[in-house]
């Protein structure tokens, strides 16, 4: 198609950006990492949304390629936001085609050699749509890649089909709430809801848990009361070009 021969233009020509958005310690309220979301603009300077050409690059097997360039772009950034604030961590989208690539490994180290970070500055947010999770096949690439010290979150928990029978097995570290699970939290809802039942599983487990989506004072409030460790979201900030990050470090 003409949208994906353009997607494969804009790769020889570095034509993708990142924008990051921080990720908040919802007790000292100070940044702990941030998450690099991929952005496009066809020939016509239109953003086209990662929703769309994500499934095209996946789909056309360029999101190897793709996946790549936001490894290498994000680990290189790092280095600027970490001359701020040096404890922040980079959190990379990974799709399910580059997780379940038999070089995916090889893939990570590399791309922690080149920018020349060590393992604990990344984090990988894959799905629970990269095969059953707490099998022994995708366990044991979970615990070589934290060999390499780094840190994997469940993106979107709760939204997949999933049973929840992996969780004593899962050799994660973080689940992250997905934001329609926030945003449907209601201040005058003091019952149990879907994220305070994430938040408490994850606690159960020792997972991490960062909410994603946290608009309001209210839903923040809530999921701190909860125990929710981390969150994002447009109250702290929509991500940010790497410019703006960098002033953003500065004022905070
Ligand atoms: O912020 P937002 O509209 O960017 O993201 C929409 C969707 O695209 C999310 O599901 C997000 O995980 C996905 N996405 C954004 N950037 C990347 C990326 O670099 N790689 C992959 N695989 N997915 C991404
Ligand atoms: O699936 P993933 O978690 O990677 O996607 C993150 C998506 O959520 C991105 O599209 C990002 O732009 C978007 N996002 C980040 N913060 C908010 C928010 O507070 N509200 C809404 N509606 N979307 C958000
Ligand atoms: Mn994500
Ligand atoms: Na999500």
């Amino acid at each position: 198609s003409m949208m994906l021969s353009e997607l494969k233009d804009s790769l020889d020509h570095q034509n993708f950006t990142l924008m990051y958005q921080p990720q908040i310690d919802l007790n000292t309220l100070q940044i702990v990492g941030v998450e690099a979301l991929c952005r496009w603009r066809n020939k016509r300077n239109e953003p086209i949304s990662p929703e769309v050409f994500i499934p095209l690059a996946e789909q056309s097997g360029l999101i190897l390629a793709l996946g790549e360039w936001v490894l290498h772009k994000a680990l290189e950034d790092l280095h600027r936001i970490r001359s701020i604030k040096p404890s922040v961590r980079m959190a990379v989208n990974v799709s399910t085609l580059q997780f379940n690539d038999p070089d995916f490994e090889r893939v990570i180290s590399n791309a922690l050699a080149l920018a020349g970070v060590s393992g604990n500055c990344l984090d990988i947010e894959i799905t629970e749509s990269v095969g059953v999770l707490g099998s022994v096949e995708v366990e044991e690439k979970l615990s070589r890649l934290k060999k390499l010290g780094v840190m994997i979150s469940i993106d979107d928990f709760g939204t997949g089909f999933s049973s929840l029978s992996y969780l004593d097995k899962l050799s994660a570290d973080q689940l992250k709430i997905d934001k329609s699970f926030v945003s449907c939290m209601n201040p005058s809802n003091t019952g149990s809801n879907i994220a305070d039942m994430i938040v408490s599983l994850g606690r159960k487990f020792h997972l991490t848990v960062i909410a994603e989506g946290i608009e309001t004072e209210a839903q923040l409030n809530a999921l701190k009361a909860q125990g929710c460790h981390q969150g994002q979201g447009y109250w702290f900030s929509k991500p940010l070009t790497i410019d703006d990050l960098l002033t953003w470090l500065e004022k905070t």
